[in-house]
């Protein structure tokens, strides 16, 4: 009787665990802006396998300075809302920024225009 316990418990510990689903993945994550609403900064990254480090940044309605430092690929930061300005491509391991203006809270989705597929988010709330 004791063996076939050990035995169930090994079954169960072999099949997917929630834990095992969740695994986070690199480019994956959320980081929060820091600083007073209408000064907040968050320096975000962009990796060599084509993906924003973190790819979700909350962050409060106000002001957000964003920037965008890379390891050496190129990557740049356009959102899909044509009114909030991007980050032109940065080179190397240069930074540039960007200064947005959240008026409302909602899901704001940027993209890499050279990398398709390599997207981020900033989630004002
Ligand atoms: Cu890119």
């Amino acid at each position: 009787m004791r063996r076939l316990l050990v035995l169930l418990a090994l079954t169960a510990a072999a099949c997917g665990s929630p834990s095992d689903q969740n695994a986070v993945e690199p480019g994956s994550g959320t980081g929060t802006a820091e600083g007073p609403a209408e000064a907040q900064t968050f320096l975000l990254r962009g990796n060599d396998r084509d993906q924003f480090v973190p790819a979700t940044v909350a962050a409060e309605v106000g002001r957000l300075t964003l920037t965008l430092q890379n390891q050496g690929v190129p990557h740049n930061v356009t959102f899909a809302d044509p009114a909030l300005p991007g980050i032109a491509t940065v080179s190397g391991s240069a930074t540039k920024s960007t200064v947005l203006t959240f008026r409302t809270a909602g899901t704001y989705v940027f993209t890499c225009t050279i990398h398709p597929g390599m997207a981020g988010k900033v989630v004002v709330s």
